[in-house]
């Protein structure tokens, strides 16, 4: 229809608004800096370039591909004395190639992905097994953060879907090798609160650490994302993965769902050794879709009753802002006595542009295809234009999410904006259900599809 055709115009426009600001002042350099109009440099590997490539190809936006595919051919190079951390470039870079690779069938992709994925493979080498935070892909050595020898639960738990995908593609099983010790070891490590994990990990012991505290935000997220991924890849033979995922939901229901008191909104908050804090990151909203995607694969139907109510409440965070956009981190209210179900505090109050709502309302629309979910995702299209468009190029993280007339531009392009944000924003107002069918496809963390292995012959 007309309005389908001018939504996905209307993202076409914002990628091309993005992608001009990048590559006027920011080209070869991770992120853009639209303020200052300048760069931002992470590990200097040309981030943005390749977050965005499978979106380019997705959106047909053939000659701005030409152009970031004539950039990773002749200037792109792994061979860098520079630490890089292993999740962030796993699900990014290798993850971007490997998924553009797949779309595409260019080997360049593939050449590209097995060299930075052979470049990552010395973070693995600790008494452990469980994989260092950070790799020098120059000098192939690995080491964890200065502070500790811990590394972050989600961190490593989250980069299976690639290297699994990578030893497939190569015939090589060294990549899937490694993380699924990882997998193996974590099944089996006590320490875990029905099937809800701490936020850390040791590299030497390979036991829990920080014990006591569980989220489905920061630090834990894609383990319970992955988990369930992992089986589909799979193609749902991995019986230990569907079985920690599904003890992890009825965790997540016994432990951490909550209602607020006034307009029953539900939520999923925090537990603090015992102590219940109604606090869910942004990053929480991965769970509706996820949840969505685990009910389509033949898990139980609340499963998807939780998903449902789960979305509008990550739809009220945007709503129920002054700018239409979500803070990083809401607090809900369980007493019913002044009718307020959310509160922001000002630290909280930053937006970066993040994906997790649009990419749960994408699965919500392709398994419901309730046009809801898109009308609520074309008003938060709407505010990203409104208040976080920079002229001359580029959108900017915002600080302020309460406030109109200044949101406090912060001055940062996260990759994860192209790479995710407006891929699943077209994929929301897309009509073509084949393209990256859920059926055949498996997204990663990052938004890079995946095709779900084909299965054995009986
Ligand atoms: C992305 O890099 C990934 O989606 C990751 O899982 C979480 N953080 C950002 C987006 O919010």
């Amino acid at each position: 229809s007309g309005r389908t055709e001018a939504r996905l115009e209307a993202v076409r426009d914002a990628f091309r608004h993005a992608w001009k600001g990048y590559k006027d002042y920011a080209w070869g350099h991770d992120e853009l800096k639209p303020i200052s109009r300048t760069f931002g440099e992470w590990f200097g590997l040309g981030l943005t370039i390749i977050d965005s490539l499978d979106t380019m190809w997705i959106l047909g936006l053939r000659e701005e591909f030409a152009e970031a595919r004539d950039w990773i051919e002749k200037e792109l190079s792994f061979d860098k004395n520079v630490d890089v951390n292993l999740f962030e470039t796993t699900i990014r870079v290798l993850g971007g190639l490997l998924s553009t690779y797949n779309l595409t069938g260019d080997q360049l992709f593939l050449d590209k992905a097995k060299d930075i994925g052979a470049r990552l493979m010395p973070a693995f080498k600790t008494p452990s097994k469980i994989p260092f935070s950070d790799v020098n892909i120059g000098k192939g050595t690995a080491h964890p953060p200065r502070w500790t020898s811990d590394s972050t639960l989600a961190e490593v738990t989250s980069i299976q879907l690639e290297f699994r995908e990578l030893s497939r593609l190569t015939q090589d099983p060294q990549y899937q090798e490694v993380v699924n010790e990882v997998m193996k070891l974590v099944h089996k490590l006590p320490g875990k609160h029905d099937g809800l994990v701490p936020m850390f990990i040791n590299t030497n012991s390979g036991q829990f650490t920080h014990k006591g505290v569980f989220t489905l935000g920061a630090r834990a997220d894609s383990y319970y994302e992955y988990l369930l991924k992992q089986w589909i890849q799979g193609g749902k033979m991995e019986d230990d993965l569907l079985e920690d995922y599904l003890q992890a939901v009825e965790g997540v229901k016994k432990h951490l769902v909550r209602q607020t008191g006034s307009g029953r909104l539900t939520f999923v908050g925090e537990l603090s050794h015992t102590r219940f804090n109604p606090k869910m990151d942004h990053l929480v909203c991965f769970l509706p879709g996820t949840l969505a995607l685990g009910a389509h694969n033949g898990l139980p139907g609340d499963h998807m009753d939780l998903a449902v109510q789960l979305m509008e409440t990550c739809h009220q965070m945007y709503k129920q802002m002054e700018t239409g956009l979500s803070p990083e981190i809401a607090h809900f209210n369980l007493q019913a006595s002044d009718g307020l179900d959310i509160f922001v505090k000002p630290a909280d109050r930053h937006n970066l542009l993040r994906p997790e709502t649009v990419e749960s309302l994408f699965y919500m629309y392709r398994f419901t295809k309730d046009t809801k979910y898109r009308d609520w995702g074309w008003n938060i299209l709407e505010s990203f234009n409104n208040h976080t468009k920079v002229p001359g190029g580029g959108y900017t993280s915002i600080n302020n999410v309460r406030d109109i007339e200044n949101p406090a531009p912060r001055d940062k392009m996260e990759s994860f904006f192209l790479g995710e944000t407006l891929k699943y924003f077209y994929l929301l107002f897309s009509d073509d259900m084949e393209l990256l069918n859920l059926d055949k496809y498996v997204f990663n963390t990052e938004a890079h599809a995946f095709p779900i292995w084909p299965s054995p012959p009986k």
